[in-house]
């Protein structure tokens, strides 16, 4: 073995193949004073703590009797952004809400504009600096959405960031096209026509490499759910699969769209009804849950997950990491938020940040799983055992990051005196 982790008082590999559906999000195997083998960057060997002697290896890290499980996999962020609306925090205190803030040119359009106005390499060190942040939260795997350039040009830049961190970032990127984000002043009368604009980039975008999924934000005041329809069925004929911002603030039926599109998944769902959760829960779309969001924006209510793992539907959790609505790189906070605002169980909130997680943005082969022969992307935490995660919430519990086999983070402190 190149590394072995020993020593370790929980080992929870998520080996299920995935996704994983309804009740099956409760069972969850643990190992106890566990031992794990890497090689070749690959999860090479599991075993006990006393099997683990026996093995050679050039490394030993000594867990401690400490948790072992996947990195977590962060399946829907806006990463890549100019500029930063805490102004905007002051408004929503007034009573202001998020749709009105957008009408009048501010959210997601003073974001437009910050980032149509910064340069390629400020917007790399930017997205270099979150990603850097995640990675010390024990996120390994990451999905990144254009959206704030809501231009040919600016569209571009952002997904060519995108490109170039994941060249430069040890951390796993997936690109998503999210040129149908908002509408532009300058399109404020002809919506069909922007998105025929956006539509047009499709071609270039598969070319180059430049995205996986393709996103819209059906929304109220944003697109509508026929608009969305079309537009993503553009996108599928092109060769992406498809993603939704689905039913986040007012109950268009996004939720349905995902599952008659077939999309790897629909995000928020907050709003879904129950015609749309039972159409989810019958479906492989995955939901895509952001409670952050929720909590952030400080109205509205959280998303029906319990009902909809109860109905047989397999859930992601993520961030939703953006300058607006959910300002954070902590996935281990939306875990507890997961747990105290969405009823989940500590089982179901693992699955749905690493297997489900990486299966909602095609990842399922790679990332969120120890099962042998899986990319060595591991996290020991500063926890006895997984529960432990979301009760003690809004800190971090990282311990050590393993990236690909080697050790891409380690909490340390220069104790004076
Ligand atoms: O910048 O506000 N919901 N898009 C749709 C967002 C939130 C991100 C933002
Ligand atoms: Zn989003």
């Amino acid at each position: 073995m190149d590394l072995l982790i020993t020593n370790i008082g929980q080992l929870v590999p998520m080996e299920n193949a995935g996704p994983v559906k309804g009740r099956h999000m409760n069972n969850l195997t643990v190992h106890e004073n566990a031992a794990l083998g890497i090689k070749d960057k690959k999860v090479a060997w599991m075993g006990t703590a006393a099997e683990a002697e026996k093995i050679n290896r050039k490394k030993t890290i000594d867990a401690g009797g400490r948790l072992v499980t996947p990195g977590l996999v962060e399946a829907h962020t806006h990463l890549v952004f100019g500029g930063a609306r805490e102004k905007e925090m002051a408004l929503k205190q007034q009573g202001v809400d998020y749709l009105d803030i957008l009408k009048q040119g501010g959210g997601i359009l003073s974001t437009v504009r910050a980032t149509k106005k910064a340069s390629f390499d400020e917007l790399l060190e930017r997205a270099l600096f979150h990603l850097d942040r995640m990675a010390m939260y024990g996120i390994t795997t990451v999905e990144a959405k254009s959206g704030y350039g809501l231009d040919r040009e600016t569209e571009m830049k952002q997904l060519k960031v995108v490109k170039e961190a994941a060249k430069k970032h040890p951390l796993d990127l997936v690109s998503t096209f999210l040129g149908a984000h908002a509408i532009p002043e300058e399109h404020e009368h002809d919506p069909d026509a922007f998105l025929d604009e956006m539509s047009d980039m499709f071609d270039e975008i598969k070319e180059d490499n430049l995205a996986e999924f393709v996103d819209i934000f059906t929304e109220a005041n944003v697109f509508s759910v026929e608009q969305s329809r079309q537009f993503l069925q553009k996108a599928k004929d092109k060769g992406f699969q498809v993603k939704l911002h689905a039913d986040e603030i007012e109950p268009l039926g996004g939720t349905d769209l995902a599952v008659e599109l077939g999309a790897i998944s629909g995000d928020h769902l907050a709003v879904a009804t129950d015609e749309g959760i039972r159409k989810l829960a019958e479906s492989d779309t995955i939901g895509v849950i952001l409670p952050g969001t929720i909590f952030y924006l400080g109205t509205g209510t959280y998303a029906r997950a319990r009902e909809m793992i109860d109905a047989g539907a397999a859930i992601a959790v993520s961030t939703d990491f953006n300058p607006g609505s959910s300002v954070t790189e902590n996935l281990q906070l939306i875990m507890s938020l997961s747990a105290l605002r969405l009823n989940m169980s500590p089982e179901e909130i693992w699955h749905a940040v690493t297997v489900n997680a990486a299966h909602a943005i095609n990842r399922g082969h790679a990332a969120g799983s120890l099962a042998i022969g899986r990319q060595a992307d591991v996290v020991i935490w500063d926890a006895p055992n997984y529960m432990y995660i979301p009760y003690h919430y809004g800190v971090n519990h990282v311990n050590t990051v393993i990236k690909n086999g080697s050790v891409l983070y380690e909490r340390k402190l220069n104790h004076h005196g």
